[in-house]
C-alpha cells in the first residue's frame, strides 16, 4: 500500500519582486517544481524544489523508474535515481570539479522525491515529519528579516503587478524596509543580501541597522562579490559586534581560507560548500565556521540532519539559506530544522517576498520570527489544486525557462557583467 503508483511534476511561476545581488536582478517571475508522490494506498505526498528546465527534465526522467517502489525504502530510492538519471555533458561547463556532477545531481533531485515521500509516510501514519526525522527538539523554527536592495518595480514587463515593499537602494531605504519587516514577521535576526554597490554604501547600511535594531543580530551576504584583497581592508570596519557571521564575503575556499586567518567573525556559507566532496578541504583550511544547508541540494532532510551531525563534531555552526520558495519548501525546511539540536543561528528564508501560495489557506503566518511547528501528519500541508493550476498557467506563459539575474540586469545596465568578485 505504500508503494508509489505515480508521480505528478508541475512546472510553476510565482512573481517576485526585483531583488538586486551580485549577479543582477531577480526577474518578474521565480520558478519551481511541486513533486506530487501518490501511493496505491491513494495517499500522496509534497515536494518543492527548483523549476529549471534542466531540473524538470531531471525528475521527469527518473520519476517512471520510481513507480512501484517503496516511500519508505528511501536508500532505494536514491539508488534508482543515481541508476538512471542521466548526468548533463561534462563539457557543458556545470561541473564543479571533476568527477562532482553526479555528486550535485543525485542530491538534488533525490531531496524532491524524499520530501515527498516524508509527507505520503506522514500522512499514512498521521505522524509529522519531524517525528519521522528523529522527533523535534524545538517547537518553533526562527526565521531571519533577509533583506535586500531593490528596484522599485519591474521596468521591463507589460505586467502592471508592483510588489509591496517599494525601492530600497539607500541605506535608510533599507532601514525601512527592515521596519517593515519586522513590524509584520516579528523576526529577531537580519541578514543583508549585498555585493551590489560599493562595500562602504553596504557597510553604511549595516551600521544604520545596527543602530535602529541594537538587539538584533547582523549578517551580511555579498555572494562572493568582495576579492580577498577588499575584504581583507574592510575587516577594520567589521567585528563581532556589528556582525554575528559574515556569508560567503570572497569566493572559494581559499579565498575564504584567507579572510578566516585574519578576522575572529565566524564565516558562513552556501557557497564554498555545497556538498560532501567540498567537506574536507573546507576543514583543512579553516575556510568557514558556520555551515548553510539547503536540503534542496544537499540531498533532503535525513542528508542535512547528517551535515547537523558534522558541523557538531567539527564544532562549527550550521543553519539554512534560501531561494525563492514557497510553502512547501519552508515547512520541510521548518521540520528538519526542528530536529537539529545544534542549528546554530536563524534560517534565511525568501518566504515574504512571495504573495503566493500553492498551499490550501494560503501563506504560513510567522509569530514572533518563527513558523511553528505544526503536529499535523506530514509536513502539515495540502495541495490548493486551483492555486496550482494557476501558477502553472503562470509558468507556460512567463516565457522564463531557468533564472537568470545577469540578462535580466542587462535590460538595465547593457554592458553588466554579473561576474565575482565585483568590487
Ligand atoms: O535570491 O538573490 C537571491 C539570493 O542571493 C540567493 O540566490 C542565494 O542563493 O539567498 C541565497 C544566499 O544566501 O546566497
Ligand atoms: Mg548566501
Amino acid at each position: 500500500m505504500s508503494r508509489i503508483e505515480s508521480i505528478t511534476i508541475t512546472p510553476i511561476a510565482f512573481r517576485d519582486p526585483p531583488l538586486l545581488n551580485v549577479y543582477g536582478v531577480h526577474e518578474p517571475w521565480a520558478l519551481r517544481t511541486i513533486i506530487e508522490v501518490h501511493t496505491e494506498s491513494g495517499h500522496y505526498g509534497l515536494g518543492e524544489t527548483y523549476g529549471d528546465t534542466q531540473t524538470i527534465q531531471q525528475l521527469r526522467s527518473v520519476a517512471p523508474a520510481l513507480k512501484g517502489l517503496d516511500i519508505y525504502q528511501l536508500n532505494s530510492i536514491r539508488q534508482r535515481i543515481q541508476d538512471t538519471i542521466e548526468l548533463p555533458d561534462p563539457d557543458a561547463g556545470l561541473e564543479i570539479a571533476p568527477g562532482t556532477l553526479g555528486a550535485t545531481t543525485v542530491p538534488r533531485i533525490f531531496s524532491a522525491f524524499e520530501v515527498a515521500c516524508l509527507d505520503a509516510m506522514g500522512k499514512i501514519t498521521g505522524r509529522p515529519v519531524y517525528d519521522l526525522l528523529g522527533g523535534k527538539v524545538r517547537d518553533r523554527v526562527d526565521y531571519s528579516a533577509y533583506l535586500f536592495y531593490k528596484f522599485g518595480r519591474h521596468q521591463f514587463t507589460d505586467d502592471p503587478w508592483v510588489d509591496r515593499w517599494g525601492e530600497a537602494l539607500t541605506p535608510d531605504q533599507i532601514v525601512q524596509q527592515a521596519r517593515k519587516m519586522i513590524d509584520e514577521y516579528g523576526f529577531r535576526s537580519i541578514k543583508l543580501k549585498a555585493g551590489v554597490f560599493e562595500p562602504a554604501q553596504e557597510i553604511e547600511a549595516l551600521k544604520a541597522l545596527r543602530a535602529a535594531f541594537p538587539d538584533h543580530p547582523l549578517r551580511i551576504d555579498p555572494n562572493g562579490g568582495w576579492s580577498v584583497e577588499t575584504t581583507l581592508s574592510l575587516l577594520s570596519e567589521l567585528d563581532t559586534e556589528l556582525l554575528q557571521y559574515l556569508e560567503d564575503p570572497a569566493p572559494g575556499q581559499s579565498g575564504m581560507s584567507q579572510v578566516s586567518a585574519a578576522t575572529p567573525i565566524p564565516l558562513a556559507t552556501n557557497m564554498c560548500v555545497i556538498g560532501d566532496f567540498h567537506l574536507r578541504s573546507a576543514m583543512e583550511q579553516n575556510a568557514v565556521q558556520v555551515i548553510l544547508s539547503d536540503h534542496h541540494y544537499w540531498g533532503g532532510l535525513k542528508a542535512t540532519q547528517d551535515l547537523a551531525y558534522f558541523c557538531k563534531v567539527w564544532n562549527i555552526g550550521v543553519s539554512m539559506h534560501s531561494n525563492s520558495h514557497l510553502g512547501i519548501s519552508l515547512m520541510a525546511m521548518t521540520h528538519a530544522a526542528a530536529t537539529i539540536e545544534n542549528l546554530s543561528y536563524a534560517c534565511d528564508t525568501h518566504y515574504p517576498w512571495q504573495d503566493e501560495e500553492v498551499i490550501k489557506g494560503g501563506k504560513i503566518t510567522f509569530t514572533e520570527g518563527a513558523v511553528e511547528v505544526t503536529d499535523a501528519p506530514g509536513l502539515g500541508v495540502a495541495l490548493d489544486q486551483t492555486a496550482l493550476a494557476q501558477l502553472a498557467h503562470n509558468y507556460d506563459t512567463c516565457g522564463i525557462r531557468a533564472r537568470d539575474d545577469v540578462s535580466e540586469m542587462r535590460k538595465y545596465i547593457p554592458d553588466w557583467k554579473g561576474t565575482v568578485p565585483r568590487f
